[in-house]
């Protein structure tokens, strides 16, 4: 027994008790946990990024050699250096923004965060909607041999107008028929957006011309992008092409042109974003930054450019069930409603961020014509429903015809320009567009007063004319004087010339279909001999620099809207009013055919908010 209790000393650990052992095993579990511990969860983890991410210059110098590590910390340096410069001057310039102005851009930049959010899930096919009725979309045979004749000569100036960009200017937005190359303005940025393409499709549509349609819109799917960093004009981007894929969607029923429609006018929105909501005038089309004209009195927004956006909007909303169009247009005319009018007259400007009016300046031509057009034709295309708007045009006419028109001592009736209490005794080539829409809104006007505004539509046909017929081309100045014994001719040089415009043409075709008087088709004979005669050219048409010149100078462009308005309003003249009847489509400002909306039951989404 004493042999087994005595255990010598150096015995070998397997001669360890297993309680030993035990107590043994949990010292050294415990120290490796510790020494992980240790490692991994110190507050501190600065060692290990060390060993992970080489930021140290030692270990810099250990890795790529000292050349590499000086010429990396160098570029570091210069790095941080330029990104606090660059966080400076950020944080300078918004400090020197108004607070209105902060809180535009920052919705700015909602909206672009929620389009690409919702980019990302792909795009999403529009909502059927019921077909308005679509009558008259061909044809229009006026049958007498010689309107044939004439029409059919039109189709020719038409097919050598589109045949020459087609040629010369494909893709660009216009065409220079002389130096027989691609054209563009300010007003579409530096895009090349092939605005002649889309301005001209209907025109090619209703006149027949399916190759020529066709080749537009195999265009328009393979190249038309509207994210291009391009700075356009709202209202010519929403009249020409918005309204050109519209009016060419509802003839032709092409998918295509109603998806790129509500693409672009998605890219537009971002100009709403003002504290006003009165859209600037320009926009951004990539980064959705808007900014005014400069030459626009005080910064202000301009008349005829916020408040010609109606027709299209709610046809917007019509398509796709989304009420930001019609909620956009809708608070613009709230915001006018509310306003004071000096003398019930329309200002032409109008500051977006204070919703003060500007300069009180007021036109029926350029810089207000087409937001009194737009209120008309509102109530046309809600199947004469939207009352408003015909009561907001009857009462702007009303003012308009108190202030602004007179007749001259030769008895000529025109429109003048209202200037700060003054009437400037001028009309501009573009007003003579509201002869075709006294006339059109003749029927429905209060008090019994149809007469009289067909009548006045004929006394405004009539001064037009005359200011075509007083020059020695036959083809109407830009503007015309009715003071000191000169009636109805341009008297300064820079007002001399004709740019291919429609609006005389525009209002000899209405006063056609409400009248019938054969002169209106002989007027506007006379004014397409005229084109074809002095602004025809090999490469396409051009404008001319002086009308009272025998000999004069082109210069060298052919607008997009000579082919979307001009020719279509020509080809219209001498068809039969089985195409496209008035009852059935209503033209926006640059001719483009849209369908009234017989909304009958159907309520537009985001109408009900409204009233
Ligand atoms: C067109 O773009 C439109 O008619 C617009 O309303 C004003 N002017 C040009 C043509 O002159």
């Amino acid at each position: 027994i004493a042999m087994e209790t005595e255990i010598p000393f150096s015995a070998s650990p397997s001669t360890l008790r297993l309680s030993e052992k035990f107590i043994l095993l949990l010292i050294l579990s415990a120290f490796i946990t510790l020494c992980f511990g240790a490692f991994f969860f110190l507050p501190d983890n600065s060692k290990h990024n060390e060993i992970f991410t080489p930021r140290s210059p030692v270990i810099v110098e250990e890795w790529f050699g000292t050349a590499g590590y000086t010429s990396t910390e160098e570029s570091l340096r210069d790095k941080i250096r330029a990104d606090h410069e660059r966080a400076l001057q950020e944080a300078k310039e918004k400090l020197r923004k108004s607070k209105e102005e902060l809180r535009a851009e920052i919705q700015t930049e909602k909206t672009k965060v929620a389009e690409d959010l919702k980019k990302k899930d792909g795009p999403k096919p529009l909502p059927p909607v019921p077909m308005p009725k679509l009558v008259g979309i061909n044809d229009g045979d006026p049958g007498d041999p010689d309107v044939k004749e004439k029409r059919d000569k039109i189709r020719e100036m038409m097919k050598h107008a589109w045949d020459s960009y087609r040629q010369y200017g494909w893709g660009h937005n216009e065409l220079k028929p002389i130096a027989k190359k691609g054209h563009s303005t300010n007003i579409f940025g530096n895009s090349q957006m092939g605005a002649t393409i889309v301005d001209a499709l209907d025109t090619l549509y209703i006149m027949g011309l399916h190759d020529e349609f066709k080749d537009g819109q195999e265009w328009i799917e393979q190249n038309l992008d509207f994210s291009v960093n391009a700075e356009v004009s709202v209202f010519e981007v929403n009249i020409r092409f918005i309204g050109g894929l519209l009016a060419a969607y509802y003839l032709s029923g092409q998918e295509v042109f109603k998806v790129k429609a509500v693409q672009l006018a998605e890219k537009l929105l971002p100009a709403f974003n003002t504290p006003t909501g009165i859209p600037w005038a320009m926009v951004n089309l990539k980064s959705g930054v808007g900014h005014n004209w400069g030459w626009a009195s005080a910064g202000s927004s301009i008349l005829a450019e916020f408040g010609t956006l109606h027709m299209e909007f709610v046809h917007l909303t019509y398509l796709t069930g989304n009420p930001a169009y019609y909620q956009k247009v809708m608070h613009i005319r709230k915001l006018l409603a509310k306003m004071d009018r000096p003398n019930g007259l329309y200002p032409n400007y109008l500051n977006p961020r204070t919703g003060r009016w500007g300069q009180h300046h007021t036109s029926v031509g350029g810089l207000g014509d087409s937001f009194y057009e737009y209120l008309l034709k509102a109530w046309l295309m809600s199947d004469k429903t939207d009352t408003e708007a015909r009561k907001t045009y009857d009462d702007a006419i009303e003012a308009i015809e108190r202030h602004l028109i007179r007749k001259s001592n030769g008895g000529l009736t025109f429109i003048g320009e209202w200037k700060n209490g003054h009437l400037e005794r001028k009309m501009g080539h573009l007003t003579c567009f509201a002869g075709g829409m006294f006339a059109l809104g003749a029927d429905g006007s209060p008090d019994d007063k149809a007469g009289h505004y067909l009548q006045l539509g004929a006394e405004i046909a009539h001064t037009c004319h005359e200011s075509y017929d007083r020059t020695v081309l036959k083809l109407g100045p830009e503007a015309f004087k009715f003071d000191s014994g000169l009636e109805a001719v341009a008297v300064r040089q820079n007002e001399k010339y004709y740019i291919l415009r429609p609006e005389v043409i525009e209002t000899y075709w209405y006063m056609w279909r409400f009248t019938h008087d054969p002169k209106y088709r002989q007027w506007g004979w006379e004014a397409a001999q005229a084109i074809d005669k002095y602004c025809r050219v090999s490469g396409g048409f051009s404008g001319v620099k002086d009308v009272y010149s025998s000999n004069p100078t082109y210069d060298d462009v052919q607008q997009s809207f000579f082919l979307a308005e001009t020719l279509k309003y020509l080809y219209l003249l001498f068809s039969s009013d089985e195409l496209l009847p008035l009852e059935n489509w209503v033209f926006n400002t640059e001719a483009h055919p849209l369908p009234v909306l017989h909304l009958g039951n159907l309520t537009l989404p985001g109408s009900q908010d409204q009233r």
